[in-house]
């Protein structure tokens, strides 16, 4: 129903004024990076907090590590497969179960690409030594009573991509995202929000994380483990995801400035989308659709984008001067493809700061010609999803920018 209420026309497309990123709350103008830097980014950062993701918890929770599988050959001989399980807390305790693949012969550390995947690791590959997950699971595919089972091994493969990847010289490391936080409403019981409530408090405050952050934290847990492991390029990780986990990594990489690239693949509205264009899904769509994902302060936006303090070019910007790649699909009109790439545009003044092209263009591209320099941006044929055209792409701006 909301699909099909929503605008899709571009002349019925409201008249908007974007905020401007480098110009500060006391109305001062950003010119150089140091300000950027040390002022200005921590009050955009803030901003979204407070108004859109939550704030993430600040204290270390150190994982008990445990081994499930060592470096075992796998795809052939083409690469080793590692599982490790990330265990938080006590009673609750949660794990997040990791799956590494990487390169065989790699001459030293390999940069590598992180996403959480939507039906646990035993779907990014048809490989039978992947465990499968016995966390709760979205109904899809053979799921019977939110359990996954063995016959759906594979079933998200052609949305990783794996002996691409691994061919191009990069790790793949991925974690179901219901390890993290279950993907529905249950008022914040279960997952990670739990381990961090102060006595007494029972949901996250109306500025605190939903699952939106919880995932992204996740994120760097993971990476804090990848950290640890020699044959992974820590420094040379790109984090990466589809649709509402595109939202994910977008804010895993504007919050924790170790991410050295960041990918966003269709991730439209609360993601690379501009909220004021009101295209596709909206801020109301979303927050009633799935009212777990951001904060509860996020639905004061409802219908009303434009009060926002920020859109979303603000929290693409936070990733400069880093490498940044939006990619939209020409069918997947819900995701809003103009509104991601009128974003990333309007990015490129933080970009420019740091002395750097972002796009190269104000234009958008025609379908599968990618574009850009710092930042890069395509627009694929066909709908919503991950393809390997996509993987190619996401191979060659990271060869550029992570190879050097
Ligand atoms: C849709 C949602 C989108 C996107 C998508 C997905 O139902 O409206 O924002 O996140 O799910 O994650 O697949």
């Amino acid at each position: 129903m909301a699909k099909k209420s929503a605008n899709y026309d571009e002349q019925k497309v409201p008249h908007y004024e974007l905020p401007d990123p480098l110009t500060d709350a006391g109305g001062e103008r950003v010119t150089d990076k140091e300000t950027w830097l040390n002022q200005r980014r921590t009050e955009v950062l803030s901003l979204f907090e407070t108004h859109v993701y939550g704030r993430m918890p600040q204290g270390s929770l150190m994982p008990q590590i445990s081994l499930l599988e060592e470096d075992a050959p796998a795809l052939e001989g083409r690469a080793t497969r590692r599982q490790v399980r990330l265990l938080f807390g006590d009673a609750p305790q949660v794990g997040i179960d990791v799956l590494l693949y990487l390169p065989e012969g790699a001459t030293g550390p390999v940069p590598l690409f992180l996403g959480l995947n939507f039906h646990g690791n035993h779907t990014v590959h048809t490989d039978p030594n992947i465990r499968v997950t016995d966390s709760w699971v979205r109904k899809q595919g053979n799921v019977t009573d939110h359990r996954a089972t063995a016959a759906d091994r594979g079933l998200s493969a052609s949305r990783w991509q794996v002996e691409h990847v691994i061919e191009r010289g990069y790790g793949l490391a991925t974690a179901y995202y219901g390890d993290i936080d279950p993907d529905f409403d249950d008022g914040f019981q279960n997952g990670v929000h739990p381990l961090f409530y102060a006595s007494g408090q029972t949901r996250p405050r109306p500025d605190e994380w939903g699952a939106i952050g919880a995932w992204a934290w996740g994120l760097s847990r993971i990476l804090d483990y990848l950290e640890t492991v020699p044959r992974v390029d820590a420094a040379k990780v790109a984090v990466m995801g589809h649709s509402r986990l595109g939202k994910t990594a977008l804010w895993a990489g504007a919050s924790d400035p170790r991410f050295a690239l960041v990918i966003s693949n269709n991730s439209g509205c609360g993601g690379a989308a501009l909220s004021r264009r009101r295209f596709g899904e909206t801020v109301a769509i979303i927050n009633g659709s799935f009212p777990h994902w951001f904060c509860e302060n996020f639905k004061a936006y409802n219908d009303r984008e434009d009060e926002l303090p920020l859109d979303q070019h603000m929290l693409l910007a936070l990733i400069a001067p880093r490498p940044l790649y939006v990619a939209s699909a020409e069918e997947d009109l819900w995701a809003d493809p103009r509104g991601e790439f009128l974003s990333l545009s309007a990015a490129d003044p933080v970009y420019r700061l740091f002395g750097l092209e972002g796009l190269e263009t104000s234009d958008m591209p025609p379908v599968e010609r990618p574009v850009g320099a710092a930042t890069g941006y395509h627009i694929r044929r066909g709908g919503h999803g991950v393809t390997l055209y996509d993987w190619e792409r996401y191979c060659d701006f990271a060869d550029r920018h992570l190879k050097v």
